[in-house]
């Protein structure tokens, strides 16, 4: 089908992973390029020499295209903005802040970038520096969130901008990519699903607190110090959100999440670590692989719109 992102990634279904922190290793990432989406290994908080390891992984197991997330509050973000260049990755996203000053270095190395954002404002500014395409994320998704839900985002988004929109947040089935491509997106960017892939490497824990997971035990900390994180609810967060209200300082919140999603992604530890998912999480109920999943998902997209491919 013309216009969507699969033609202008070389993939073959307008499906690509989210770039999550501690979930998304080469492990998932080639899983689902193999699969026909486009895998992308994220970078979260790690080091430029994790992110080499991963990226030789990468290259080891899947001759199809792949993405590397960056995310923008990574204290060594330029070190691994070069890296990325150097490595001629084909395609790479952005997270939590504005890519700008490494866009002319990424077009040189022939990379196709695609920043995540969550408003109209910053998306223009993305197309008028270059993007190929952007990540609009509503505020369903798990993780650094912004304030607009995918339903009016996208639609606003694909108006304001001349490039492709991939939409982002609330989307885990076949239903949900087809509302996507309804509000005018050329694709679907999924997280949560992912995560409760065979090939995920995250902990059993976490897999089985999104299975668990319904409807409404999503939750937000961070509100009040303009950092929101979507999370599911569990001691920590009850915590958090206590004295949140009580109107504790940035510090003292941060020593509560300071590694908390890598306890909760490594060690396990679902109760005081933070589990990032979207507000999705209680469709998700059971693991399967990453081709089963994009599967299904083209299976029933195929059944809703008159898709070809
Ligand atoms: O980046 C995400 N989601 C994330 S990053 C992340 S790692 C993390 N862990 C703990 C604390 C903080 C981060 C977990 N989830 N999504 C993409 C996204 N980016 N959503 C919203 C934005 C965003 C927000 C503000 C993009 C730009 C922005 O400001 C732009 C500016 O002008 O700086």
């Amino acid at each position: 089908m013309a216009g969507l992102i699969n033609e202008l990634l070389g993939i073959r279904y307008p499906i690509i992973q989210g770039g999550m922190a501690w979930v998304a290793t080469w492990e998932l990432a080639s899983a689902v390029s193999n699969a026909g989406g486009l895998g992308i290994i994220g970078v979260g908080g790690a080091e430029v020499g994790w992110v080499a390891e991963q990226i030789r992984q990468m290259k080891e197991h899947t001759d199809a295209p792949f993405g590397v997330n960056l995310m923008l509050m990574n204290p060594q973000a330029d070190e691994i903005a070069a890296l990325l260049a150097d490595e001629k990755i084909p395609v790479i996203t952005t997270g939590a802040g504005n890519p700008g000053k490494y866009m002319a270095r990424w077009k040189q190395a022939g990379a196709k970038v695609i920043p995540v954002i969550a408003s109209v404002a910053l998306a223009r500014m993305m197309e008028k520096a270059g993007a190929d395409a952007v990540v609009a994320e509503g505020t369903e998704s798990g993780g650094h969130i912004g304030a607009a839900t995918t339903m009016t985002l996208v639609p606003q988004v694909v108006d304001a901008l001349h490039i492709p929109v991939i939409a982002a947040g609330g989307i885990a089935d076949a239903r949900g990519f087809a509302a996507a491509l309804m509000l005018g997106a050329s694709g679907v960017q999924i997280g949560t699903r992912f995560v409760v892939a065979k090939e995920c490497i995250v902990h059993e824990n976490y897999k089985e607190k999104i299975i668990r997971a319904k409807d409404i035990d999503s939750e937000v900390t961070g509100l009040a110090n303009g950092h929101p994180i979507r999370v599911l609810r569990n001691k920590m967060t009850r915590e958090y959100l206590r004295m949140e209200k009580e109107g504790a300082g940035l510090e003292e919140l941060e020593r509560l999440t300071l590694g908390a999603l890598k306890k909760a992604v490594v060690e396990g530890d679902v109760m005081y670590g933070s589990v990032m998912a979207g507000q999705i999480a209680g469709l998700v109920k059971d693991e399967k692989t990453c081709a089963e999943i994009i599967e299904e998902i083209m299976t029933g997209a195929r059944e809703r719109l008159q898709l070809t491919l």
